[in-house]
C-alpha cells in the first residue's frame, strides 16, 4: 500500500501493570517513522488517542476490570481507524495492552466481508468473564471479536462478530487457559502452538497460514503481541512466557507476510518500557515492522 497511518493507543486498562501505556512513546523513540519511510509513498503519524491514567475501577456485575473506560476509549480508537481505512491508508496501531484490539478490529472489520486475523501471541486472549483467571480484559479481545463476551465490548461499533472463527489463526500459543482450550475446540480456530512451530518449523507454519487465509479472506489483520516472542528477545512485556518464538523466526514470519502481500492492517501491542532492557522490545517491534512492510524484499 502507498500510505501508512500510525495511531498510538496508550491504554493500560486491560491489565494491572502500569507502564504499557508508554508503549507508543517507546516505539516512536525507536524511530518507527524513519525505519518505515522508504517503504511507503507517504507516512502520517496521527499521534495518540487520549486515554488518561485513571485509578482502577472494577465493574462489580461482570468482574471485568475497567469495562466502561475500555469501552469508551475503544470506541474512539475504532472511529479513528475507520477513517484511516476509509481513505485507503494502511492502519498501524501502537499499543497499549492487547485490549486495544477490540477497538482496532471494530474499526477495521466493517470494511471487509471476511476479515482474517493472525493472532501472534503466547496467549489465546480467548477468555470471558466466566473463564478468566484474572478479570483482565487484555486476556479477552479475541473472544470479544468473535462475538463472545460482555455485550458492551462485543457490540462495539454497532456490529458483531468482527471475525469468524474459521478466519482466525493463532501463532505462538504456549499459555492457554482451560476455558480457552475449550473454546478453541468448540469453534475450530486454527492454532499453531509452540509445539507445532518446533515440529514443523516457522516457514511451514507461515506457508500454511498464508495459504489458508488467502483462500477464505479479503483482508488480514496482524495482531502482534510482543510476548509471542521469547522473553530473551522481548523482555519488556507484562505477561512473559518462556519458550517463545525467536527473533529470527519472527522476522521470517514477517518477511513471508510481506512476500505474500496479505496484511491489510496491523497492531503491535504489550510493549512495556518500564519492564524493558534499554528499549529492546520497542526496537524489536520496529525491526519486525520493517520486515512486515518489506524492507528485506529485493
Ligand atoms: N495478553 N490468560 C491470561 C489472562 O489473564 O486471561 C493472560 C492474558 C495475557 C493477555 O498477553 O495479551
Ligand atoms: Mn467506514
Ligand atoms: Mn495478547
Ligand atoms: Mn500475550
Amino acid at each position: 500500500m502507498k500510505k501508512l497511518s500510525i495511531i498510538g493507543m496508550p491504554m493500560d486498562l486491560g491489565q494491572l501493570r502500569r507502564g504499557v501505556d508508554m508503549g507508543p512513546s517507546a516505539i516512536r523513540y525507536a524511530e518507527v517513522v524513519d525505519r518505515l519511510r522508504g517503504l511507503f509513498e507517504e507516512i502520517e503519524d496521527l499521534g495518540d488517542i487520549p486515554v488518561g491514567r485513571p485509578e482502577v475501577v472494577i465493574d462489580q456485575q461482570s468482574k471485568l476490570r475497567n469495562l466502561e473506560l475500555i469501552t469508551k476509549k475503544s470506541e474512539i480508537l475504532a472511529t479513528e481507524i475507520d477513517k484511516v481505512v476509509e481513505k485507503g491508508s494502511f492502519p498501524l496501531i501502537l499499543g497499549g495492552d492487547h485490549s486495544i484490539a477490540i477497538g482496532t478490529l471494530a474499526g477495521v472489520s466493517r470494511h471487509y466481508e471476511n476479515l482474517g486475523v493472525i493472532w501472534y501471541d503466547a496467549h489465546g486472549d480467548l477468555n470471558t468473564a466466566e473463564t478468566s483467571p484474572t478479570g483482565n480484559i487484555h486476556g479477552m479481545p479475541l473472544a470479544v471479536s468473535l462475538g463472545i463476551g460482555h455485550k458492551l465490548l462485543t457490540e462495539l461499533g454497532g456490529y458483531s462478530p468482527k471475525v469468524k472463527p474459521e478466519n482466525v489463526v493463532i501463532i505462538g500459543a504456549r499459555a492457554l487457559d482451560d476455558g480457552e482450550k475449550e473454546l478453541i475446540k468448540e469453534t475450530g480456530i486454527k492454532v499453531y502452538t509452540m509445539h507445532e512451530i518446533d515440529r514443523m518449523g516457522m516457514a511451514k507454519v507461515m506457508e500454511e497460514t498464508i495459504a489458508y487465509l488467502k483462500e477464505r479472506t479479503d483482508g488480514v489483520h496482524l495482531s502482534l503481541d510482543l510476548d509471542g516472542l521469547d522473553p530473551l528477545d522481548a523482555p519488556g512485556v507484562g505477561t512473559p512466557v518462556i519458550g517463545g518464538i525467536t527473533y529470527r523466526e519472527s522476522h521470517l514470519a514477517m518477511e513471508m507476510l510481506a512476500e505474500a502481500e496479505i496484511i491489510t492492517s496491523a497492531e503491535f501491542v504489550e510493549v512495556n518500557p518500564i519492564l524493558d532492557e534499554k528499549n529492546k522490545t520497542a526496537r524489536v517491534a520496529v525491526e519486525l515492522m520493517g520486515s512486515l512492510f518489506g524492507e528485506n524484499l529485493l
